[in-house]
């Protein structure tokens, strides 16, 4: 079935009313950080592949939790710097679902470079 001209015009209508959804509200919980892009998203929790907020990774908006790294992630056993930007306390988990030795992520704290012996081991982060 064609669409009419009509038919168009209302669904151009349709998206632009869309489009007036604040954005947070429409914004996704987890944002792949491309590897050109060193600075964090205000009030997300940013985990980059590389020392110095480097290589890319993931943005974790504030009040969500993220319980395994792997899958569509692609981040598991890879972060090396973090930063937190948001006023929530956060901590990565060196297992899935939340086990292992939590580390603090204190709020708008950051860190470069993690220890050696926790170097591309992290798989869950949480509020803590
Ligand atoms: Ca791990």
């Amino acid at each position: 079935m064609a669409i009419s001209r009509a038919s168009a015009a209302g669904l151009a209508v349709a998206a632009t009313v869309f489009a007036c959804v604040p954005a947070a509200a429409a914004s996704p919980e987890v944002i792949h950080i491309p590897a050109t892009q060193t600075t964090c998203f205000p009030k997300h929790i940013c985990f980059y592949r590389d020392a110095g907020f480097l290589g890319g990774g993931i943005a974790v908006r504030a009040g969500f939790d993220l319980n395994n790294l792997a899958g569509s992630l692609d981040m598991d056993n890879q972060m090396t710097s973090w930063r937190n930007a948001s006023t929530e306390r956060y901590c990565w988990h060196p297992d899935p679902h939340f086990a292992g030795l939590a580390r603090v992520m204190r709020a708008e704290s950051e860190v470069a470079l993690v220890a050696a012996d926790e170097n591309d081991i992290a798989s869950a982060m949480s509020s803590c």
